[in-house]
């Protein structure tokens, strides 16, 4: 099958090229750095890692958007992952896997899984709200998925995720995609993946106390509009990480 591997980027010079440099060239087809807006050498220095740049409308969803619309055609596995390098290409095959062997629609990595995140790599905050909103999903869908983890680095069927209907357009993104797949069925599984402090740059999000009160306050909001507005899941997906 074929993989496009899409990367939101902002501001990302520091750690770009390092993260495109680890990219899994023999499994993937193409590699799409999605920059909105960065005011450093993020595209460049993607594009000389050998990524395709394309830019988008400012935020984490649009980008992830964008990114989807410039897949190739012929793109049957969408893989998600941030630009920062925290998330280890190596467990590509570990994502990709289960959709290429018609197993699952869509794969996430849990970095509370079995492997040991590199220290400082997460914040006890977003420990803390993994568990929170798996919790509360698992109330308001006792049947569905059970998530550990709201990871970015996931790879998803591109069918299943044109049945979703994405809206968000923010950090809620990640979020989104979870919850519309519980309702619509999707086959989920997560597996465990190694993270990393980010490569360089600065954090966007958990080391911004303003951003991450925005995300947490979006990732509020995401929850319950999806899931207010969404029906019951399709009984019988009962699915368990691995
Ligand atoms: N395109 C786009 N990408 C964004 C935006 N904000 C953040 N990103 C990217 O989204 C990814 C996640 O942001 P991070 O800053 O790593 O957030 P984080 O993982 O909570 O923080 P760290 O602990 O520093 O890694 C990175 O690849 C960012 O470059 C945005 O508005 N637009
Ligand atoms: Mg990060």
């Amino acid at each position: 099958m074929r993989v496009s591997v899409i990367i939101p980027a902002l501001n990302e010079a520091d750690s770009i090229g390092f993260t495109v440099g680890e990219m899994p060239w023999s499994l993937i087809d193409e590699c799409i750095v999605v920059d909105n807006g960065s005011t450093d050498a993020t595209a460049e220095v993607a594009r000389t890692a050998g990524a395709r740049v394309i830019t988008a409308p400012r935020g984490y969803g649009s980008a992830c958007m964008a990114g989807v619309a410039a897949a190739l055609p012929t793109s049957e596995v969408l893989v998600f992952m941030d630009g920062d390098g925290a998330d280890v290409t190596a467990h590509m095959p570990d994502l990709v896997g289960p959709i290429e062997r018609g197993e699952k629609d869509l794969v996430l990595g849990t970095r509370l899984g079995r492997y040991q995140r590199e220290p400082g790599s997460m914040l006890f905050s977003q420990v803390f709200a993994a568990w929170f909103v798996g919790t509360l999903l698992r109330l308001r869908f006792p049947r569905g998925f059970r998530y550990t983890d709201m990871c970015a680095f996931r790879a998803i069927r591109r069918t299943s995720l044109d049945t979703l209907s994405m809206q968000e357009r923010t950090f809620g993104w990640n979020l989104e995609m979870q919850i519309r797949a519980i309702v619509t069925g999707l086959r989920i599984a997560e597996v465990p993946v190694h993270y990393r402090c980010r490569h360089g740059g600065v954090s966007k999000v958990s080391g911004n106390f303003r951003a991450s009160l925005k995300a947490a306050v979006r990732i509020v909001q995401v929850l319950l509009r999806v899931s207010v507005q969404s029906r019951r899941p399709v009984p019988g997906q009962t699915t368990t990480s691995r």
